[in-house]
């Protein structure tokens, strides 16, 4: 991804929507920028890590419509919980850009007036499509006066009909330069793959772009025109700049721009590609080394995400196993240019095997036997056996592998590498059996030798998952007696000599959860509409368990308003559902199917507990439950609410 000799290192990942909080898909790309952004820390390079909030335009002015509430507020909850969620993720961002901070609406309107005065920008009439989902103006392959609506070729949904005036940037007098700089830059667009459908995508022909809409009233305004409000991608594109300071901060700027990667997913690198290296040539400014379009996870092979309503919430997963096994699975399950599925049972599967078993097992391993045959001390060792050196060999071997992957972004295949040597490892403690040499003294140098050498491999190999590990990793480095962190010791200064004699090692910890599939995805429970909330160990009153007033008040009960409900193929029971809780949208699936149609109760306002464990129920997350009544032949009827009431509403 970088291979210049440049001193700094500036990555962003896109700046997400606040219609809703991030789900899986964004925090695979957060994820992704934070570990390179760590890596190249090491590396030496001075880092800038943006990542931020795109909060203008018709899709935020429509989410927040249907809440009831003003666009700035629901951007002010979704920030919150965005940054809530980063943090728990261990998200080492320097900067968190909202695109309604005053620096870069000035940043913004300053670049729209150049581009008026330079004649980039013209006013004229737009007539043609508009994908509101997607923030985006269709190409005219339809006539506009075809009776009906036209369909997103992107993401499926209705579009809607567009005939204003409107500001377009000459987006038509970029086609040669883009081209020209794509072929002298073929790292500008990665994977190659990528490369090649943008670049022919541009060489389909160019037309100018419109960038103000006069119906659009949630936005930047346009300078001296304010009837109009700047299109959200010319919008917010401009943030990768006005988040490193154009305007505001210059020297900063002057240092990080142009960027050295703007991670995006592929659904978005046509904007990164082409819109904004044009917006760039057409105000002056550098373009960015490499736009790098990875790949999406997908449920039941469909795209997640937020308008499709099949999103994971990584909170769910975060709250049982914390950020490093998300970390680790998200980099580790998929090559970064692909697509792939994502599936419950995979992550458990790498979370018991890879981590629990094949990682926390030999640090465990190793520290036990440390502190039980040598008081806890690493003790100098006898020489060094042709193996003992092949194991320090391989890790230099290794060390030099990982910086050329982690420098081209290829964390998977770094990962994969590492969990290689830490199968070396295992191996080589399971071969030279210390627990036989502990019983024989005159074995004691070697045996000396062999737990100086798996701790010496333990905290190399550490080191090398630290960028995406970080937490997990600067545990072992403190059960391993080391003074520094991981984070503060640069790359070429690691190595396996470092690890000396002397040094006392802790007491370990279990460092990841082990987890039984069964336990995770739960029963039935959650389907059922009214399973009963049994404390543990209640005290019994004839039939009836008796929970005390604390036990009751921690339920979190709300007032939640249905969004949306569907059938689940397949299954005639139950619907899933979409609930508006107050604070978020939910998606929950209620063993309801058999009393109520979809479409008889959207709208309506029921009960949840929103704090119960979350269950997966025939594939779907179900990240709440209602409370019904059950009737005697199984059937279960909602108590709705005869009055409106906002969702959220406590219920006590
Ligand atoms: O597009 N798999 O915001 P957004 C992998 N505001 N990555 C996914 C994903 C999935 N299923 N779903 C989302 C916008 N992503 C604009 C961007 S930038 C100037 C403006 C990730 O909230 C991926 O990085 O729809 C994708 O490009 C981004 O989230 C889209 O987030």
């Amino acid at each position: 991804m970088e291979k210049s000799s440049d001193s700094t290192f500036y990555v962003t990942t896109p700046i997400y929507y606040v219609n809703d909080v991030p789900h899986i898909g964004h925090a695979y790309t957060t994820i992704i920028a934070d570990a390179l952004a760590r890596f190249q820390k090491l590396a030496g390079k001075e880092v800038f890590f943006l990542t931020g909030t795109d909060e203008h335009g018709q899709k935020i002015e429509k989410a927040a419509a249907e809440r009831g509430l003003t666009p700035m507020a629901l951007a002010d909850s979704v920030v919150g919980r965005t940054q809530d969620l980063w943090k728990a993720l261990d998200i080492s961002h320097d900067f968190f850009i909202r695109t309604t901070m005053d620096f870069h609406e000035k940043g913004v309107q300053k670049l729209f007036r150049a581009l008026v005065e330079k004649g980039d920008i013209y006013k004229g009439e737009y007539k043609g499509w508009y994908c509101v989902s997607d923030e985006n103006f269709l190409a005219e392959d339809v006539p506009f006066e075809a009776a009906g609506h036209k369909t997103c070729p992107d993401c499926g949904k209705a579009c809607s009909a567009v005939s204003e005036e409107t500001y377009f940037f000459r987006l038509s007098a970029y086609q040669d330069r883009l081209l020209a700089h794509y072929a002298a830059n073929p790292e500008f667009v990665r994977p190659p793959s990528r490369m090649n459908e943008v670049a022919s995508f541009v060489r389909g022909g160019l037309k100018d772009l419109s960038i103000t809409r006069t119906t659009v009233k949630w936005g930047v305004p346009v300078p001296d025109d304010p009837r109009h409000t700047i299109y959200v991608w010319f919008d917010a594109l401009h943030n990768y700049v006005t988040g490193a300071g154009y305007d505001w901060n210059m020297p900063l700027f002057r240092k990080f721009w142009p960027a050295t990667v703007h991670l995006v997913g592929k659904d978005i690198l046509r904007f990164h590609a082409v819109y904004w290296p044009a917006f760039l040539m057409a105000s002056g400014l550098p373009l960015p080394k490499t736009v790098f379009g990875h790949g999406w996870w997908l449920r039941d092979d469909t795209k997640m995400s937020k308008s499709k309503g099949n999103v994971l919430d990584p909170q769910v997963l975060l709250r049982v196993f914390g950020p490093d096994p998300i970390r680790y699975f998200l980099l580790r399950e998929i090559p970064i240019g692909q697509d792939g599925n994502f599936s419950h049972e995979a992550f458990i599967h790498r979370v018991n095997s890879d981590l629990a078993n094949d990682l926390g097992n030999l640090v465990h391993r190793t520290l036990t036997m440390i502190r039980s045959y040598f008081d806890g001390r690493i003790t100098h060792p006898a020489e060094e056996s042709d193996e003992d050196r092949r194991l320090r060999t391989d890790f230099g071997d290794l060390k030099a592998r990982i910086f050329d992957l982690y420098g081209d972004g290829f964390m998977n295949k770094a990962l994969e590498e590492i969990w290689a040597y830490i199968g070396a490892v295992n191996k080589y403690l399971a071969g030279n059996e210390p627990w036989m040499m502990a019983k024989d003294p005159a074995r004691r140098g070697r045996l000396a030798r062999v737990l100086f050498q798996a701790a010496a491999a333990i905290r190399g190999l550490s080191y090398l998952a630290f960028p995406v590990m970080p937490r997990s990793m600067e545990k072992i480095w403190g059960f391993l007696g080391e003074e520094s962190k991981p984070g503060e010791v640069p790359f070429s200064r690691m190595g396996f000599d470092g690890f000396e004699a002397g040094r006392e090692v802790g007491m370990p910890e279990a460092l990841f959860p082990r987890v039984a599939l069964k336990d995770f995805l739960g029963g039935d429970a959650a389907a059922a509409p009214a399973a009963p909330a049994a404390g543990t160990g209640p005290k019994k009153e004839g039939n009836v368990d008796i929970i005390t007033y604390d036990e009751f008040r921690r339920m979190d009960l709300r007032v939640a308003r249905i969004l949306k409900a569907e059938r689940v193929a397949g299954a005639t029971k139950i619907l899933k559902l979409d609930v508006d809780i107050g604070t978020e949208t939910r998606q929950m699936v209620a063993g309801i199917a058999e009393t109520y149609a979809p479409e008889d109760i959207v709208g309506k306002s029921l009960i949840v507990i929103v704090n119960l464990k979350p269950a997966v129920i025939r594939g779907i997350e179900s990240q709440a439950m209602l409370l019904a009544a059950v009737t005697g032949d199984n059937k279960a009827l909602i108590p709705f609410f005869d009055r409106d009431l906002p969702p959220g509403t406590p219920v006590k």
